[in-house]
């Protein structure tokens, strides 16, 4: 294995102790878990160090291509069991802290999960940095430094509440403070003749960097997040004339920038901080490129065989015209070869096609915050139009708005998808303009996940069953778990991977009942659906399926029911009004279901607060049935969906985003699929009272929309949601009321298939033997040969 395997117990019980008495300045018998934890993470972090300089040494030494992953969101989730498995030191730090009389589990647990993401798009840039170390591909990740991450969620009377997250009130033991890796990033001001710009307000962006170490410690990147920090500390004058809160003012004005992550999924905010926060990261990360490859190199021209950069979505895509104006501003270069070098060096990665959340900004806010990089736009803009004579449609700027999608799409070498069908959905609708103009441009790369995290450490008990079946050496080369094939009909295999799952079920059920104070039935279909709270992943067709249920099992409880438990988990935005009122619907409903006699073990209904990667670990590996019923055509990819499938849940779900890849990958007959495909759900929206005539045609979703408007769920509240169902009947632009009955078919048949335990076994194998494809080494693969062009240096 690797070198690190052969520390031993006594060597790092060692240097854990003086962690505890040097660094933590800490007693053994006086060490709270907060120490332990502290002493633990420096003493792996510690191990990590090596790795790290080899790999930079090395990268300096082939002088090859870096990568560049500019993000806005890195949802990171706990560090230290990760960095402990893939250090392979998980077994002696185990024996260390017991010890001392000190449980792991409890270790890990006091880790504040790193919450720098919404949801999908930052877990996947997550994913893809350690990817990128377990591959030896020379990367950098470049985001900001939030003091606050996505917000902490809780219930009062079945309401979301939000409150402030914290995880930066501890020390953070993986990061290392780079005082003298700063830059100044600049705003406002205007411009002195022609296109010379005098801002008007500095900040320094400080650099912050984590080691990110891949599977068996064999290379470690690094994470960059930059922290906001006044140009000037405070105002002398004021504060000797009194005025102490006006002397700190440019500090906290600074600080503002980096001190709290965005709370929306898929929604453009629109706001000058964030536009602010864009700018911030995308200046402070190119000027750090420059640097290095200045450091090295001399002539621009190399520029894009040193330097490949990856835009996350349109949110760094200001980098078009910052690498642009540096290049000519603070380089000398001219225009031409500025922007032939800048479109070399950059690619876009396109992560949704809904309407909301396509990133414009006013040309008004643009030019006040952003003077230079408005003029640059225009000219890109200009000669984009010029050279491809398209129509308005198309151009960047337009109706007073400048369209990021737009703008990053025309200065990017590639543009990619996330999914097969969300690349050909780009090609067919929202790019298929752009597309035309620059047909070369596009490709698909179908999202992933580490199956070191994913698997390995969140899901022990499977994973023993694996390497007990197939050998060890999956977790870095997961095409192998099609090898579990070969044992479908080896019933003792089968038994284990269903042992499995109930071991991990059992887990879920003591941490509901200590957590939740809520009894589960390890018999019951364990239901998940986990994401973020939005009307599009109508988690409003679980909620009515729910009570459909609920009330069907009322009047028969003797007709033999699978028994099934509802869980729910995500967080909405704080503003959309919508999603909160779900959120509250299925707390409702939870307390009519799991208080009624009648229905007893048949039907629980749970909704654990602040879902987070954490939670995720603890939930995918206890899944049975995996939810993935957005509607046809709107989930780019979903990559909750591949975690559960490499767990060996079985998906109910619609032709969406990777979905039908995952179908394709296990099989037709190992996959619940249900619902209209993203063909028929255009046509659906054609037809004028769409829900109305579902509706009509479907009296068991009548009953369930009758139940609720009467109160049955809110009982001392009886109008609660008919704004709700009111929406259902009228205007439904999820199509929730048209895939209805499709929806309630299949999960019958889901009932079916678990009552025969032994089949429902060899149906988990073949998910777990067909999930191989969607670890994120296959995806970083594909990026690295289609997109970078460059190559592993291992
Ligand atoms: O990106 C994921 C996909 O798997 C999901 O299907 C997709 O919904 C998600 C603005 C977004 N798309 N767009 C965002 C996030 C934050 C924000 O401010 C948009 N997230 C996705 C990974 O490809």
């Amino acid at each position: 294995m690797n070198a690190m395997n052969d520390l031993s117990a006594e060597a790092l019980r060692i240097r854990i102790t003086q962690h505890l008495t040097y660094t933590l300045g800490k007693d053994k018998p006086h060490a709270s878990l907060y120490d332990w934890r502290m002493a633990v993470s420096y003493s792996v972090r510690d191990l990590i160090i090596e790795p790290w300089f080899a790999a930079t040494r090395k990268t300096y030494e082939a002088q090859g291509k870096r990568v560049y992953y500019l993000s806005l969101e890195f949802l990171i989730g706990r560090i230290l069991g990760d960095a402990m498995m893939n250090l392979g030191l998980f077994e002696t730090v185990q024996d260390v802290l017991e010890g001392e009389g000190v449980s792991l589990a409890d270790v890990i647990e006091d880790e504040p999960d790193a919450a720098l993401g919404n949801g999908g798009l930052g877990r996947l840039a997550a994913c893809f940095l350690e990817s990128m170390s377990t591959l030896a591909c020379p990367a950098y990740g470049y985001g900001i430094r939030y003091e606050h991450g996505l917000f902490r969620q809780l219930f009062e009377s079945g309401r979301q509440v939000e409150h402030p997250e914290d995880w930066l009130n501890q020390p953070h033991p993986w990061e290392f403070e780079r005082p003298e890796a700063r830059y100044t990033i600049s705003f406002k001001g205007h411009l002195d003749g022609q296109s010379v710009w005098q801002p008007s307000e500095t900040v320094y962006a400080r650099a912050y960097d984590m080691p990110v170490v891949g599977w068996q410690g064999k290379w470690a990147n690094t994470l960059r997040l930059w922290g906001a920090h006044p140009t000037e500390l405070f105002d002398l004058e004021q504060f000797n004339s009194g005025d102490h809160t006006a002397a700190a003012a440019p500090e906290a004005l600074a600080r503002t920038l980096s001190r709290v992550l965005y709370p929306e999924d898929t929604t453009d905010s629109g706001k000058e901080l964030r536009l602010k926060q864009e700018y911030f990261l995308t200046s402070a990360a190119l000027q750090d490129i420059l640097r290095r490859f200045l450091s090295e190199y001399d002539d621009f021209a190399q520029l894009p065989d040193k330097v490949a950069i990856q835009m996350n979505d349109t949110h760094p895509a200001l980098a078009g015209p910052e690498l642009i104006r540096l290049l000519m501003d603070e380089h000398g270069l001219d225009w031409n070869a500025a922007k032939r070098i800048a479109l070399g060096c950059l690619n876009y990665t396109n992560h949704t096609l809904l309407p909301e959340a396509l990133e414009t900004w006013s040309t008004w806010l643009m030019g006040r915050v952003l003077p230079r990089h408005m003029q640059i736009i225009e000219q890109i803009d200009q000669e984009h139009r010029a050279a491809t004579k398209c129509a308005a449609d198309l151009a960047i700027v337009k109706h007073d708005q400048v369209h990021m999608g737009t703008l990053a799409f025309v200065m990017a070498s590639h543009v990619n998808g996330v999914s097969a069908l969300h690349t050909d959905l780009m090609k067919e609708t929202v790019f298929s303009g752009l597309h035309g103009l620059y047909p070369a441009r596009v490709l698909n790369q179908t999202n992933g996940v580490t199956p070191r995290r994913w698997l390995r450490l969140s899901n022990p008990a499977l994973s023993k069953v694996l390497t007990d079946t197939i050998g060890a050496g999956w977790e870095s080369d997961l095409a192998r778990l099609s090898e579990l094939n070969t044992f479908e009909d080896d019933r003792a295999v089968r038994d284990a991977i269903g042992a499995a799952k109930r071991h991990n079920k059992l887990a879920l059920s003591n941490w509901a009942s200590d957590r939740l104070g809520i009894t589960l039935n390890p018999d019951a279909v364990f239901d998940v659906q986990i994401k973020r709270m939005h009307e599009y992943k109508r988690q409003l067709l679980n909620v009515f399926e729910t009570i459909h249920r609920w009330s069907a099992i009322r009047s028969n409880p003797e007709a033999g029911w699978t028994p099934r438990v509802k869980i729910f988990g995500g967080k909405a935005a704080p503003g959309y009004f919508a999603a909160k009122e779900i959120i509250r619907l299925i707390n409702d409903v939870a307390n009519v279901v799991n208080n009624d006699p009648v229905v007893g073990d048949l039907l629980k209904v749970v909704y654990p607060a602040n879902y987070n990667v954490s939670m995720a670990e603890r939930l995918i590996p206890a899944t049975d049935l995996s939810e993935q019923i957005s509607t046809a055509g709107k989930e780019a990819s979903g990559t909750g969906n591949m975690k559960f499938t490499m767990n060996g849940a079985l998906t109910i779900g619609t032709l969406d985003g990777a979905n039908v890849e995952i179908r394709e990958q296990v099989g037709a007959e190992n996959f619940f699929l249900f619902g209209m495909t993203a063909a028929e759900v255009r046509d659906r929206y054609l037809i004028e009272g769409h829900a109305r005539t579902a509706i009509l045609d479907s009296p068991t979703l009548q009953d369930v929309l009758q139940m609720i408007v009467e109160g049955r769920f809110s009982p001392e509240d009886t109008d609660r949601y008919n704004g709700l169902v009111d929406a259902t009947w009228n205007h439904d632009p999820f199509l929730v009321a048209s895939d209805f009955d499709s929806y309630l078919a299949v999960q019958a048949e889901v009932d079916l298939a678990f009552a025969d335990e032994d089949h429902w076994n060899r149906l988990a194998l073949r998910n777990i033997a067909g999930s191989g494809y969607f670890s994120s080494d296959r995806t970083i693969k594909g990026y690295m040969a289609d997109i970078w062009d460059t190559r592993s240096l291992l």
